[in-house]
């Protein structure tokens, strides 16, 4: 399966409400019905579109010019469309550094998806013949390293040719994580890595002592690259929803936040939140969304086909 069929496929609990809204009400009457309007304003607020974004997109719906007899693909269609132009400002260009290794920063509260995106990340660029060094900067939990390690195998066993991880972890227990980045980036300079990730600690953004050492593992790694960590994002649990928007600018507070990745969308009901994210003044793009626990259940946002699994379309 392609990844854009992957998105749209992965959305199906998110668009179970409006597949359903439509199936009913156009199987009695073929046009947008105020019983229609009605059931796709529902479905739309329970898959977590928000308030402002659903309260705008139906009346656009409704002068869209929708042809009569309505079918649902050509209803499933006009709201697609429209969902991706909410979701487009979300879809940016991830940029790489021009000299030496990108260093990517991952943060996030606990559980959020970090390790599981940092092993994902590694895999795909080492397949894509990367020289890539993991650091886990997770020092708190003794278990964090081991479960990176795992993942650095895994994806080590999926490089190509011209790929390749490596993990850098702690020396001993207890160690400070910006020790575990710092030497994670040496060793990246070192051998000409393209790509650093550095794996953290989950942390609640209410906890400020915690929240200090972000900032403390970015001072270390710019006394070897000034300009890194080049991305600084934060990883969210996309089963949340519209719950997680309050971390944004917390982490952001703290860090800088330069995007977001979104996981575990496979398993959520509201992945529309993406829609009320793209809605907010100068959003963070969204550089990779998760739809699983494997290798390559992780790929780039794509606005159209996120509208279109949204709305219940294939790719
Ligand atoms: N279904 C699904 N599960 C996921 C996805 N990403 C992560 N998970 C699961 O979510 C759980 C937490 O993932 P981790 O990667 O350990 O999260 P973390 O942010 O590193 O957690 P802490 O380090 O404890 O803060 C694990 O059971 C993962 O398998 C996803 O895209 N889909
Ligand atoms: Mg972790």
């Amino acid at each position: 399966m392609g990844w854009l069929s992957k998105i749209t496929a992965g959305l199906k609990r998110s668009a179970q409400g409006v597949a359903q809204a439509v199936k009913v009400s156009l199987n009695l009457h073929a046009k947008l019905t105020p019983e229609l309007y009605d059931a796709l304003e529902a479905a739309l607020l329970a898959a977590d579109c928000g308030v402002p974004s659903t309260h705008r997109i139906l009346p656009e719906l409704e002068a869209a010019g929708l042809p009569e007899p309505l079918t649902e693909q050509a209803l499933k269609d006009h709201l697609a469309t429209l969902l991706a132009t909410y979701l487009k400002p979300l879809q940016q260009p991830l940029v790489w550094s021009g000299t030496g290794p990108t260093v990517i920063l991952l943060a996030g509260v606990n559980g959020s998806g970090k390790t599981t995106t940092a092993g994902k990340l590694a895999a795909q660029y080492a397949a894509a013949g990367k020289g890539v060094v993991v650091a886990a900067a997770d020092t708190f939990r003794a278990a964090a390293a081991e479960q990176l390690a795992v993942w650095a195998t895994r994806a080590a066993d999926t490089a190509s040719s011209k790929g390749w991880v490596r993990l850098v972890q702690a020396s001993s227990n207890g160690a400070d994580s910006a020790g575990v980045a710092y030497r994670a980036v040496e060793q990246a300079l070192a051998q000409q890595a393209e790509v650093v990730i550095i794996d953290t600690a989950g942390r609640l953004p209410n906890r400020s002592d915690l929240l200090a050492e972000l900032p403390k593992v970015m001072r270390v790694v710019q006394k070897l690259l000034p300009a890194a960590p080049h991305h600084r994002w934060l990883v969210l649990d996309g089963m949340l929803g519209q719950a997680t928007l309050p971390q944004v600018a917390e982490f952001d507070k703290q860090i800088g936040l330069t995007g977001l990745v979104v996981t575990k969308l496979d398993s959520s009901g509201k992945a529309g939140f993406l829609v009320a994210l793209g809605q907010q003044p100068n959003p963070l793009p969204v550089h990779y969304v998760g739809f699983g626990e494997s290798l390559d259940d992780i790929g780039p946002f794509d606005a159209t086909a996120f509208a279109r699994g949204l709305a219940g379309l294939p790719e």
